[in-house]
């Protein structure tokens, strides 16, 4: 049953004390345990994932207003990107390098998407939010889709490694819009990446940089011990 209840992504601390051997409240050893499990947890994860399944669409009047910002600094000290001058360096396992300036990136097709964005923190919110599919900005790059990753550099340092199977997920978005307008910059401007099947830091905002790779560069809360995978 232990094992049972760790396989649905949830052990119980008897069970971890069970299968770790040591007790949870003390020390090293069971935090070491607790980032194994956790890797575990990030495969078994990637096994199950289906890059098919949706993630759950709403109507307009469901949107959360207002929507709630977030980081790990207050709103008022969130990057303040000029229009002017902005280009998204891409890298990594692609054809086509030349950056992108943000005429170039508004005139890519957009779709718009009305799903859920959901915090570890404890709290969800439903927002609208518009821009280029992630699998078709990627094509675009002329990418090696068979790469592992999809590394997202963000303007105050951020950042996240997305696997590649997520990243061409039909609803991985490469946005420019919340609720048809321009992001604010509380919401990422000038561009963030709507992973709607990812918890929310799995969404970058303030998005300078976009590399292919096949090395796992971490990302913010990652390398702080949460999920890698983090899949909803
Ligand atoms: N660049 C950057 N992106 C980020 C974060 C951040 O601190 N910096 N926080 C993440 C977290 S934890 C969440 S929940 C969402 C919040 O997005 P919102 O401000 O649009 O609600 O952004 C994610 N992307
Ligand atoms: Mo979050």
């Amino acid at each position: 049953p232990a094992r049972r209840a760790f396989l649905r992504g949830g052990a119980s601390l008897g069970a971890l004390t069970f299968l770790t051997g040591c007790d949870i409240i003390d020390s090293d050893a069971a935090e070491g345990a607790l980032r194994r499990i956790s890797r575990f947890n990030d495969r078994a994860q990637a096994w199950l994932f289906n890059p098919n399944k949706l993630a759950p669409t709403y109507p307009e009047s469901a949107i959360t207003r207002p929507f709630p910002f977030n980081g790990h600094y207050p709103e008022s000290e969130a990057p303040e990107i000029a229009a002017e001058g902005y280009e998204l360096e891409v890298g990594g396992l692609i054809d086509n390098k030349e950056s992108w300036t943000l005429d170039r990136l508004y005139a890519l097709p957009q779709e718009s998407q009305i799903t859920r964005l959901i915090c570890v923190e404890g709290w969800s919110a439903i927002g609208s939010w518009q821009g280029v599919q992630l699998s078709e900005f990627l094509k675009r790059l002329g990418a090696d889709t068979r790469a592992k990753y999809v590394w997202f550099q963000c303007a105050e340092g951020y950042s996240n490694t997305i696997d590649m199977a997520s990243a061409l997920h039909p609803q991985s978005q490469l946005t420019f819009k919340f609720d048809n307008q321009i992001l604010p910059r509380k919401y990422g401007f000038p561009m963030k990446c709507r992973i709607p099947t990812k918890l929310g830091f799995k969404n970058p905002k303030y998005i300078t940089a976009m590399h292919v790779t096949n090395k796992d560069l971490g990302g913010y809360w990652e390398d702080r011990g949460y999920n890698w995978f983090s899949v909803l």
